[in-house]
């Protein structure tokens, strides 16, 4: 005779929606703040690399961008075997054979992967060879 247990049904499914939405909030706000950026500029036949202390284990997304009138590559074996995301004018490649990106004059591209490997990994370009650069990654403890 009273409408008491739907009451406690509802509040129920109240706190269980609550408790998702804090947890997908709190999940988007970690994402976002492990993920790690390095910037490369192709200018000048030369790589100029900007990072910051990049961690093994966390998201992290190299820019390339190609100042250069010149076609340049930037290629590494740092991919070797690591699913790796390579976007380029809205076309997105993913692998685990990605060895690096061609790039036009003008052109960028954005590779996302997971560090895995600490110590230095050299990237160079496979047109011309004098063209060379590298990161350098700290394992988790280092931080
Ligand atoms: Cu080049």
């Amino acid at each position: 005779m009273t409408h008491e247990p739907h009451r406690v049904q509802w509040r129920l499914l109240g706190t269980v929606l609550s408790v998702v939405c804090v947890a997908w909030m709190y999940g988007g706000i970690l994402l976002a703040q492990s993920e790690q950026t390095v910037d490369v500029t192709i200018k000048d036949y030369k790589f100029v690399t900007k990072q910051s202390t990049l961690r093994l284990g966390f998201p992290t997304i190299i820019k390339v961008r190609n100042e250069d009138a010149e076609r340049h590559d930037f290629s590494s074996t740092m991919f070797e075997g690591i699913p790796t995301q390579i976007e380029k004018d809205g076309v997105i490649v993913y692998g685990r054979g990605v060895g690096g990106v061609f790039l036009g004059p003008k052109q960028e591209a954005t590779i996302r992967f997971d560090m895995t490997r600490p110590g230095r990994h050299v990237f160079r370009c496979s047109i011309h060879p004098t063209m060379s650069g590298e990161l350098l990654l700290l394992s988790a403890e280092a931080v």
